[in-house]
């Protein structure tokens, strides 16, 4: 993530990936403030073992997209809300990449966090059938969740 102010919002990939006993790292890496340490880690991601990337960020939210613009690992952009525009400068900073640099862009905000987590670990399940197991039952446990009728 961008900065200690993403932690709110980034924080639950993290509770998703570890529902789903998905192994990660969180590092704060600023496209801006730290981008010596943006290039340093986004280039040697794939060597060091990581397989998916999720890079949140706010408001003029390049970390995503340089951070693919340094690596082949799939890299999925959660926009942060940002305070002033909502986060619609987030998402469009993450959304509008030119063609050759793809980030696969989710929803502002924790919806987008949580649903980074799935879609890395559906990425992870193709090569790992515990892990699709595993992505199965919190599937399932969540549609059983979901009542017929609202609670009054
Ligand atoms: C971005 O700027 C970060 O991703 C964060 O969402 C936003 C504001 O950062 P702070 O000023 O709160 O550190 O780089």
């Amino acid at each position: 993530m961008g900065s200690q102010s993403d932690w709110e919002t980034m924080r639950h990939a993290t509770l998703t990936l570890e529902a789903l006993e998905v192994p990660y790292e969180v590092k704060i890496v600023s496209a801006h403030r730290t981008p010596d340490r943006l290039a340093d880690y986004a280039r040697t991601a794939a060597d060091r073992g990581l397989s998916v990337i999720i890079a949140g960020a706010g408001g003029a939210a390049h970390l995503p997209g340089m951070c693919a613009a340094w690596t082949r690992l799939p890299v999925l952009g959660v926009p942060v809300e940002s305070k002033a525009l909502k986060g619609m400068d987030s998402l469009l900073s993450i959304v509008q990449m030119p063609g050759g640099i793809p980030v696969g862009t989710l929803a502002i905000g924790k919806a987008g966090a949580i649903n980074a987590a799935l879609l890395a670990s559906s990425i992870l399940a193709i090569s790992d059938a515990e892990l699709a197991a595993r992505l199965d039952t919190w599937r399932a446990l969540q549609t059983a969740s979901v009542r017929d009728e609202p609670e009054k």
